[in-house]
């Protein structure tokens, strides 16, 4: 029974809201760093979950340790990723309310694994022999190494980091076996596929598939295996040492698709548009500022055969553009252009392609019977808080998110915390925290918000550039609190302001984002030649990620930033009526070893995924809370009213205990169903007598023994 929580020995705490002095950061970091030292990566902040990156086995996720965290309450045994996905899962039964896991920290801190392990977990509990649940469960499974083919990467910071965000919904009927599932993507880093940085690779699926597919299928993609061969994959300028093992990756990739009923059809399609995306990059262009032509036509008669389109009209495509005002003009593009114009397509194509195979999974994962689903468990695996030297669209995007589900958190948490005080009928305190919306609004709100300039400047006729962009930001945004520029800031600011950057105070601090390249991320334009060649193409799945409904449509299509915004909108809406749990990563160092902890890592951690906010509005109330018989069972032998037998209630019972120990009546609470307590102290001084009874204890009974 709640094993070592109380210990503040070399494990340390299990849980941050008994830190005495809760507002102090070292403390929390060496409090993370013993345990760390001790294998205990995980620690809670009261329902919240913090984990430290092992980097290495731990043997923390057997098939054993899995069922002692099966159906337990949530403090029983010490903290772990299964008693979240478990307790996430009875609440879900049991209440017959929607769940949500929201896993953040930054790249390589482990959200994906968690992610993963919160799954297994899940489907190995609920057992059910049905074929129809196993094959569910199997395909949930096996999205995984199909999504993370196409939209992970081997980076600095992580060999297999997610480029892309995640969330899933798995349907649950109501005897809780999982019925289905959905799957939502967002933004996905195209820009890899054309660049990357030195030591990182391109998408781990180019590689598996020259890898792994064999002679036969490379010949007829007319591939090579040699990853030298493809412009695309030659972008980094140094050599990618590679950690994993395309060839067996492959496999699991084409396992994984069977398991997910992709037609051999299908699966043929897929490989065509790959190689066809790697074959786009080795065409070259000659020519002038006024005119290119193409270099060599291989590849692209290569890629329209692939894709099954008119190799010269795609050559066209790619070396001119129609602009249609009164009527029909064929402009030439220039080398730049032209270069430009086929990684647009590149990207394009492999981002819808992407999106495709999001839909496409998730049509595997519709429920048989729509009817049976009776409530959901979400998982969130998003992009943390990121902060680097230099920042860019990207990083603004991400940021933005991190503050959207900041907001969300707070309003969760402090609804939580609220809806318990007022279940257990305790009279609820307001807590005062830091509301980020000032910064939410400062990006989103209409017409002066960052997003809104963003777009109107990207719309706007005559010649907008990013600097446009900023000066007008500047001008309007220059009194808000949390915007900084050039032209904004007092002498001290200016200084380590760049003409072309802007500062955003976020609520995890400070970042400087540099505009180059922000208009042209927004817009994110494909000729609509290329639009058209590709809606004419006969493999399937480009026609479909093509349609000719686009063609047609008078509308400007979305800005990328608005489509976030609006994707994003509509996840908050979503997660606003689940039930959330929250598990927060952290990575221990940024070489990827095993047992090293270096503090300064994990302080900038600390501060961006808000951990000490967050156990600041823990605290703000009640410390530490537990249901009575929980609370009793443990205390009772210090109590002669409770003592060695007591069959009362179990809250009258915990009163006769408060009593006898003389608790300040300000420092507790009795709810309906649990004792509130305020300072970890009433409880470490408890403890300390609890120690001291049971030494008593152990020396009556070895008296008893001698005098025997
Ligand atoms: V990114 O934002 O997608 O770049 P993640 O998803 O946070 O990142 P990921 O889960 O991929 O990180 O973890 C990175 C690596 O750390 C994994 O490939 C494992 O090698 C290692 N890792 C992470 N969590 C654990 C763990 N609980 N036990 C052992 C782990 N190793
Ligand atoms: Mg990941």
């Amino acid at each position: 029974m709640e094993k070592e929580l109380h210990a503040r020995d070399k494990v340390g705490l299990q849980d941050f809201v008994l830190l005495e002095d809760y507002t102090n950061i070292d403390a929390f970091i060496d409090n993370l760093d013993r345990r760390f030292k001790e294998d205990l990566i995980y620690t809670y902040i009261g329902p919240v979950l913090v984990t430290v990156n092992p980097y290495k086995a731990t043997g923390l996720y057997s098939e054993e340790v899995a069922q002692v965290y099966r159906n337990i309450n949530f403090y029983e045994e010490p903290p772990h990723i299964f008693a979240v996905a478990d307790t996430a899962y009875r609440t879900m039964l049991r209440e017959h309310r929607d769940q949500c896991v929201l896993i953040s920290g930054e790249s390589g801190a482990g959200k994906t694994e968690a992610s993963k392990q919160i799954l297994q977990h899940i489907a190995s509990t609920c057992v059910n022999h049905s074929t129809d649940v196993e094959r569910v469960k199997d395909r949930l499974l096996q999205s995984n190494p199909i999504l993370e083919a196409f939209g992970n990467a081997k980076t600095n910071r992580n060999d297999n980091s997610s480029r892309f965000g995640k969330y899933m919904d798995i349907e649950f009927d109501f005897k809780g076996a999982p019925t289905g599932g959905v799957i939502v993507n967002y933004l996905l880093e195209k820009s890899r596929l054309c660049q990357q940085a030195a030591g990182e690779r391109n998408f781990h699926v180019f590689y598996q598939l020259l890898a792994g597919a064999g002679p036969e299928t490379l010949e007829a993609l007319e591939l090579t295996a040699n990853t030298e061969t493809y412009f695309y994959l030659t972008q980094a300028s140094e050599a990618q040492d590679n950690s994993r093992d395309d060839t067996a990756d492959y496999s699991d990739l084409t396992a994984a698709l069977d398991v997910c009923h992709f037609s051999a059809d299908e699966q043929a399609e897929l490989l065509q548009v790959v190689a066809a995306v790697l074959h786009l990059g080795n065409l070259g262009f000659i020519g002038d500022a006024a005119q290119a032509t193409i270099k060599d036509f291989a590849p692209a008669v290569v890629v329209a055969k692939l894709l099954g389109c008119d190799d010269s009209e795609l050559c066209n495509a790619l070396t001119q553009r129609t602009i249609s005002t009164f009527e029909e003009v064929s402009t030439p593009l220039t080398r730049d252009q032209a270069i430009s114009a086929r990684d647009a397509l590149a990207k394009a194509i492999y981002e819808r392609l992407f999106s495709w195979m999001v839909r496409r999974i998730n049509t595997a994962l519709v429920s048989a019977d729509s009817e049976t689903s009776h409530n959901v468990l979400g998982l969130l695996d998003v992009y943390g808080f990121e902060i680097f030297k230099y920042n860019s669209f990207e990083q603004f995007c991400i940021n933005y998110c991190n503050e959207k589900l900041q907001q969300l958190f707070i309003s969760l948490t402090l609804r939580s915390e609220q809806e318990e005080y007022l279940k257990e009928g305790i009279e609820w305190e307001p807590v005062t925290y830091f509301d980020n919306k000032i910064i939410c609004e400062l990006v989103e709100s209409k017409p002066y918000g960052i997003i809104a300039l963003l777009d109107e400047e990207c719309l706007r006729p005559g010649d907008p550039t990013d600097a446009s962009f900023l000066k007008k930001m500047s001008g309007i945004l220059k009194r808000h609190p949390h915007f900084l520029s050039h032209e904004t800031t007092d002498f001290q600011g200016r200084k380590t302001i760049r003409r072309e950057e802007f500062r955003l105070v976020h609520y995890a601090g400070e970042v400087t984002y540099s505009v180059n390249g922000f208009l042209e991320k927004n817009s994110d334009l494909l000729f609509r030649d290329l639009k058209q060649v590709m809606a004419s193409t006969k493999n399937s799945i480009t026609s479909a990620c093509f349609s000719l409904d686009e063609l047609d449509s008078k509308k400007r299509p979305e800005t990328v930033v608005t489509q976030f915004k609006g994707s994003l909108g509509a996840l908050m809406e979503a997660l606003l009526f689940k039930e959330p749990s929250y598990v927060r990563c952290i990575k221990p160092n940024d070489e990827k070893n095993p047992g090293v902890f270096m503090e300064e890592i994990v302080r900038h951690q600390v501060k961006y995924l808000g951990l000490m906010e967050n156990l600041r509005v823990r605290r703000a109330g009640f410390a530490y809370r537990r249901p009575y018989d929980i609370f009793l069972r443990r205390y009772k032998s210090l109590c002669p009213a409770t003592w060695p037998n007591y069959s009362g209630p179990a809250r009258e019972g915990v009163q006769l205990l408060c009593d006898h120990l003389e608790y300040d009546s300000n420092n507790y609470k009795m709810g309906k169903t649990k004792i509130f307590i305020r300072f970890p102290r009433v409880l470490f001084t408890t403890e300390d007598k609890l120690q001291l009874r049971k030494e008593e204890l152990a020396a009556s009974i070895q008296a008893m023994y001698k005098g025997v």
